[in-house]
């Protein structure tokens, strides 16, 4: 059995399945996660896992692989994000599933000291809610209930989407994992930037995941007519918040390792012959250092501040998601150099920009990440792509890494 072309094809499978005819688009709690739990649910049946969905909607599949740890035994999780972003590519976040489901089929005849399960996360993006990693939250015990008021672009709430899903949003805290029965969490992810392509290697540990903070900014004037109100006489919200834009990109420019994203802009009341009266704006600001992120944030809101009052507009800024810059376990990471070592001559230690569910478990468990390759770099991108040959490599590392916690023969 080729492994890695299973893998592969089952990407290429999973990835058919979107809630938009045109592209991938896989929000959390759509009819489109629910085929996603199923169709992968199938293949941890086939890995002779026990599946279940929990509370919030994760798929967790648990090995019967042969154990010789008693009632004592911990438990390793593998696993990664079943959700997309909008018009994504097909291996940001299932590839960490469909190749985790595949170790557990490579260590079936492998009697290990502990269980093994694969959590497929039902939301890491936060597309839907903008409130990221709310299935590893609720795994890690770090929900926030308030997120249950949370409402989508529809006003549907999340606690109404959790129950459409077939969940219980009063049942949250059954999803949490025992964290004195937890050995760690490990998550395949594709590297999603340039690193491992120039150094020509197939895979690379992450030592550190960034911090992020992610925030909605309203820009609000007053609507008027787009023909007769003198420029002198305009309280243009969108000219506020162009302006505002560029000073986002020009503080990133100068500050090393910043980035910051307005990913998303809407208008009111968005016709062509009227002064746009509100600008709403997400912005999303990452560091390695959770010093310079929040340093950088506090002076994007004094920016904020001085372009209302320069513009008589008012401005509102609600930080929506905050997580700190997490570093991966060093336990774990030496585990993971050898395990790489045995698979390509040389190792590039890789920092994280993105944001990964392991973020989240790290508060409960030792995590370790391992990057994949991807070319260009590109991710969420319909045109995200891997090889076999990476996958190969990757899912021979993580069955070393996981062979390295000790097996009886
Ligand atoms: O935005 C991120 O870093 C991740 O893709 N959720
Ligand atoms: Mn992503
Ligand atoms: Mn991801």
């Amino acid at each position: 059995m080729d492994r890695a072309q299973q893998i592969f094809d089952r990407l290429d499978e999973l990835g058919r399945i979107s809630e938009d005819a045109h592209c991938l688009t896989r929000q959390y709690g759509s009819d489109a996660m629910r085929r996603a739990n199923n169709l992968v649910g199938s293949w941890m049946k086939q890995a002779g896992m026990d599946v279940r969905v929990d509370a919030i909607g994760n798929l967790i599949g648990t090995s019967a692989v042969p154990s010789t740890g008693g009632s004592s035994r911990k438990t390793l999780l593998l696993g990664s994000h079943l959700d997309t972003v909008k018009n994504a590519g097909k291996y940001d976040g299932p590839l960490g599933v469909v190749l985790a489901i595949a170790a557990v089929e490579q260590c079936k005849d492998k009697s290990l000291p502990f269980d093994i399960s694969v959590i497929g996360f039902a939301d890491e993006e936060g597309v839907r809610f903008q409130s990221t990693y709310l299935g590893s939250r609720a795994v890690a015990g770090s929900f926030d209930e308030k997120d249950l008021q949370r409402t989508d672009a529809n006003g549907v709430t999340l606690a109404n989407a959790i129950k459409h899903f077939g969940g219980d949003p009063n049942k949250l805290s059954e999803c949490r994992f025992d964290r004195t029965k937890l050995l760690g969490y490990f998550e395949v992810h594709i590297e999603q930037g340039p690193v491992l392509e120039q150094k020509n290697q197939a895979v690379g540990p992450v030592t550190a995941i960034a911090g992020q903070t992610r925030a909605k900014i309203k820009f609000e004037g007053k609507a008027g007519h787009a023909g007769t109100t003198p420029m002198s006489m305009r309280r243009d919200a969108l000219c506020g918040a162009a302006g505002f834009i560029q000073m986002v990109e020009s503080c990133a420019r100068y500050n090393a390792g910043l980035v910051a994203t307005i990913g998303q802009i809407v208008c009111e009341p968005n016709v062509s012959n009227v002064i746009p009266a509100i600008a709403h704006l997400t912005l999303d600001v990452r560091h390695r250092d959770d010093k310079i992120r929040l340093r950088a944030c506090d002076e994007l809101q004094a920016a904020a501040k001085k372009v209302a009052a320069l513009r008589n507009l008012a401005m509102s800024w609600q930080v929506v998601q905050e997580t700190t810059s997490v570093p991966c376990s060093t336990e774990f990471s030496i585990r993971l150099h050898q395990a790489i070592l045995k698979h390509q001559s040389d190792v590039t230690d890789l920092p994280s920009g993105a944001g990964h569910d392991a973020a989240v478990m790290s508060k409960i468990c030792p995590i370790a990440m391992l990057f994949v390759r991807c070319k260009d770099g590109l991710s969420h991108h319909p045109d995200e792509s891997i090889t076999v040959e990476d996958v190969r490599v990757a899912l021979a590392v993580l069955t070393d890494f996981i062979h390295s916690f000790g097996i009886r023969k």
